[in-house]
Parts: C-alpha cells; structure tokens; sequence
C-alpha cells in the first residue's frame, strides 16, 4: 500500500509571532503539499509557538498564554477545514494545557475526516526544572511539562499503522519499540532541538545533527518502520535550532532530506508492503526477542554498578 508523505519543517517563530500567522504559514506547506499529492503531512514539536522553555519565569503560570486549552480552536480551525477539504491526514505537535490544569507537550494526529484519531503526550522530557545559572543556555521542559500519560500508542490511519513521538524521544530505544510491538509503518516525530544548550564546547552542530539522524534511521530499522522527522528550525528570538528534517524508510536510509532552515516542504512515497520484510526476517519479534533476559529494562531507571 502506497502514501505519499510529506514533512512541513517550520523556520523559526519569534515570541511576539501569533497563532494566526503560524497557521497562516502552516496553511501554505499544507497547500503545496496538496499540490504535490502529499496524502498524509507532519508538522514539528510546539508548531503554534517560539520554543519558549529556553525562558525562565518563576511563576509559570505567566507562560499559560503559550498553552492551548482546546483543540481545535479559533487559529487552528482554518487548518483542520483546510486538510478536510484536501482529504489529507496530518499530526502537529502543540503545548496542551488540560481543563484540569495539566500541562503537557503534546501531539495529535488528524484523520481525512478532521477527527482526532490519536494524541501523544510527550513521555521524555529533556533538561531541567530550575533556572541554572552556571549553563548558558536554560532548557526547562520540566519546569513547564508534565511527563506524558498517554504512554506509546497506535492508531490505524489512512490504511497505516501510525504512532508518534516528540523530539527527545527520538533518542531513546524503547519509544521506538514500545511501538514497533505494537507493528508500527509509519512514526512521526516533531522536534525543536537548540544548537547549543549545554556547557560542553566539544559538541558542535554537527555531531548533533548526526545524533539526531542516527537515533531515527536506528529506530525506523531496528523496527523496519518509516519514520518522518520534522523539525521547528533556525533562528528563534536570537537563538539557533538545527533543521535536518527527514524521511526515512524502513532499512533506515534517508529518502527525503530538508536543504535549508526555514518553511519547507519534503515529500517521499512510502510503501508500507516494504515494512514486512524487516518485521518477518531479523525483527521477526516473536521469533527472536528473549524478554526474560529485558526485566532491568522496565524494573530499573537508572545505572546500577554492583560490581
Ligand atoms: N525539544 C527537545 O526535546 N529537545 C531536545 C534537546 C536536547 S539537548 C541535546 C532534543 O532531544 O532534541
């Protein structure tokens, strides 16, 4: 079965930038990629707004504005009519602030029809929850998040077995075979990812780029899945994202690449029959997997050294 997937890697958005003109952008790929046949389109982590966590206030409560606290609403509606009318499924990610006042970094993902069909909430949230003073860059996704309660999941979309991820689960293995047990096709995942957050001066762009690029071509392979990662990029607020926007196919090359770090569109056709393979030979699950030796994996958070 054939899709043609598109990826809408979004350049960067400044603090003072609304909603209506995010979507107005938005609404722009969502139209070329109409025009290009693109039957199934991924936006990026926190879509609708700069990457605020890089900011510190002590009371979060003034960043609630960068939260939404439904969906779809007034700015977003325009793009749920818009891909209704294409007949055209797409996922974003935005910042979910629930009626129960839980904060979450969250993903959703739209069926043909305009329903919401999946959400994500965004499990490995990255850096810290207090202002650090001897870093040079602050990156305080747990100040502003809530770890995710939604774990993992599926859902059958457009004839595919689609999950979702978000930027730093990208990462980590057992995102990625949380959802291949589940016989995931295709894994969407937004991301933000600064060029520089921390204090170590020997990590450049580049060997972030390839980290990033090496955990999603691991990941689509050792789950023999296609994958599209779909980057927020460029210069926010006088601060640096990387770009880097992929499609990759499920023996983990890449089959579509984003040449710049602003609005753009990348496209590739996938063939979900080409998942079977990978799924029915060496990541034959059922076959091979030896779960009674993987009890640390969920029994055990972090490195135990006992010898
Ligand atoms: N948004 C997000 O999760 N960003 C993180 C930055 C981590 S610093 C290497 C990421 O994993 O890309």
């Amino acid at each position: 079965m054939n899709m043609i997937v598109g990826g809408a890697q979004i350049g960067g958005i400044q603090k003072d930038e609304g909603r209506e003109a995010v979507v107005a952008r938005m609404m722009a790929l969502m139209q070329e990629a109409h025009d290009r046949g693109v039957e199934f389109l991924v936006y990026p982590e926190m879509t609708l707004t700069t990457f605020f966590p890089r900011f510190y206030v002590e009371d979060r409560a003034e960043f609630d504005h960068w939260f939404e606290t439904e969906m779809p609403n007034a700015a977003t509606q325009p793009l749920f009519d818009m891909a209704k009318g294409f007949g055209m499924g797409f996922t974003f990610g935005y910042c979910e602030l629930t009626p129960e006042g839980l904060h979450y970094n969250t993903s959703i993902l739209v069926s043909p029809e305009g329903e919401i069909v999946l959400t994500y909430r965004k499990t490995h949230l990255p850096g810290h929850a207090e202002y650090e003073a001897e870093r040079t860059h602050q990156h305080l996704e747990k100040r502003y998040f809530l770890a995710g309660d939604t774990g993992f999941n599926v859902v059958r979309n457009q004839g595919a077995i689609m999950g979702m991820a978000i930027c730093n689960d990208r990462r980590w293995p057992e995102t990625w075979r949380s959802l291949g047990l589940q016989g995931v096709e295709l894994v969407t995942i937004g991301y933000n990812t600064p060029s520089q957050n921390n204090l170590s001066a020997e990590e450049g762009i580049e060997r972030r780029v390839y980290h990033h690029e090496l955990s999603v071509c691991a990941g689509a392979y050792q789950n023999s899945t296609y994958a599209v990662a779909v980057a927020k990029c460029g210069m926010e607020d006088g601060n640096h994202m990387f770009a880097g926007s992929i499609i990759v196919d499920p023996d983990g090359f890449v089959i579509a690449r984003a040449q710049g770090e602003g609005d753009e569109l990348i496209v590739a056709e996938c063939d979900f029959d080409k998942c079977a393979f990978g799924k029915s030979t060496v990541f034959n699950f059922d076959a091979h997997r030896r779960i009674e030796h993987y009890d640390r994996i969920t029994e055990q958070t972090g490195v135990k050294i006992e010898v």
